[in-house]
């Protein structure tokens, strides 16, 4: 991808300013997604990978991005530069998003890219295209724990001028216990992934688990992916991968969105980027309600999350 072709990008975001608003919800099969989503579910479902395609699926906020680094990396033995040749949504495209025109879609951007590609979605395991497992795709999915995943999508509802008013807190822990958010529930989400793992082939990781051993969790990517990196390129991933680098890289940081669309003056992207914030948001009586509600919705399962407490 070109200089220009990125500036284009960037310019497409520019050019469909009036049109860019808080976007109303549409429900498919029950999940609610933005309505631009929603508006082009025929040609989404109908998208077809390449058996050597890459997916890297997470409910919003749970370590995307930072996923996305790390298997681009792991691609370009670590090349750097290699890395910066374009920002995050080019390099790994975001397989359902549609926006108002000219703002290219996720299926646009695919279409221009020769496999194999790796993919980002966010949507839950059964709306995502049955090519993928018919084409037998390998998938990373990302898990990260309920109330820091909550806070995280607080900030980014804040700041995302396409996603929903996020409203005031309070309101929003209830909406995101009811499944109301785009993507619908995270409760619904991980458990859909987690169940089907085996069967799928797909690997499972959690983002406590990267931020306590990024080193071991970056090696599972790599044996995943069987790909073979030596121990010097696997120390320098885990270093170009860390929060602090990442945040100050513009080919990862979303500068590349302009600020009618993520406006960061109101919560940067790489916000803070650690284990336990819900503490700092949470009043002891939400926890509770929220933990006695989390014990309810997840109690079919078990799923090893950590930071719960
Ligand atoms: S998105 O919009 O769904 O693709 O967002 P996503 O990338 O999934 O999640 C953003 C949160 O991940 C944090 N992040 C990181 N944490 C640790 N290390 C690295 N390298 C890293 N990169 C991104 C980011 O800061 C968001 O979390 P919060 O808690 O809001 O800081």
């Amino acid at each position: 991808m070109s200089e220009e072709e990125n500036l284009s990008y960037k310019e497409a975001i520019e050019k469909a300013g009036s049109s860019i608003t808080r976007f109303p919800l549409i429900h498919i099969r029950g999940v609610p997604l933005m309505c631009h989503i929603a508006n082009n579910w025929d040609s989404i479902w109908a998208f077809c990978p390449d058996p050597s395609d890459l997916l890297i699926a997470t409910y919003p906020k749970a370590g995307t991005t930072w996923t996305q680094e790390i298997v681009d990396l792991l691609l370009h033995n670590g090349d750097a530069e290699a890395c910066k040749r374009a920002p995050t949504p080019i390099r790994s495209p975001f397989l359902e998003i549609c926006s108002p025109p000219p703002i290219p879609s996720g299926l646009d951007l695919l279409k221009k890219m020769d496999p194999p590609r790796v993919i980002k979605t966010h949507l839950p395991f059964q709306l995502v295209p049955p090519g993928f497992w018919e084409n037998k795709c390998k998938a990373i999915y990302v898990a990260r724990n309920a109330k820091d995943n909550l806070v995280s999508y607080y900030y980014f509802d804040l700041m995302n001028k396409t996603q929903p008013e996020p409203g005031p807190f309070d309101g929003y822990i209830n909406k995101f216990m009811r499944g109301e958010l785009s993507w619908g529930p995270w409760y619904d989400h991980v458990k859909s992934y987690w169940v089907e793992k085996e069967k799928r082939n797909i690997l499972y990781l959690f983002y406590e688990d990267m931020k306590e051993n990024p080193r071991r969790e970056v090696l599972r990517i790599m044996k995943y992916l069987d790909l073979s990196v030596s121990d010097e390129v696997i120390n320098q991933i885990v270093e170009l991968t860390s929060f602090k680098s990442m945040k100050e890289n513009p080919m990862a940081n979303y500068s590349c969105i302009p600020s009618p669309v993520f406006d960061q003056s109101v919560s940067p992207f790489m916000r803070k980027g650690e284990v336990g914030d819900w503490k700092n948001h949470f009043t002891p009586e939400q926890a509770k309600m929220f933990d006695e509600d989390y014990a309810e919705q997840m109690k079919d399962v078990n799923i090893p999350f950590r930071s719960l407490i």
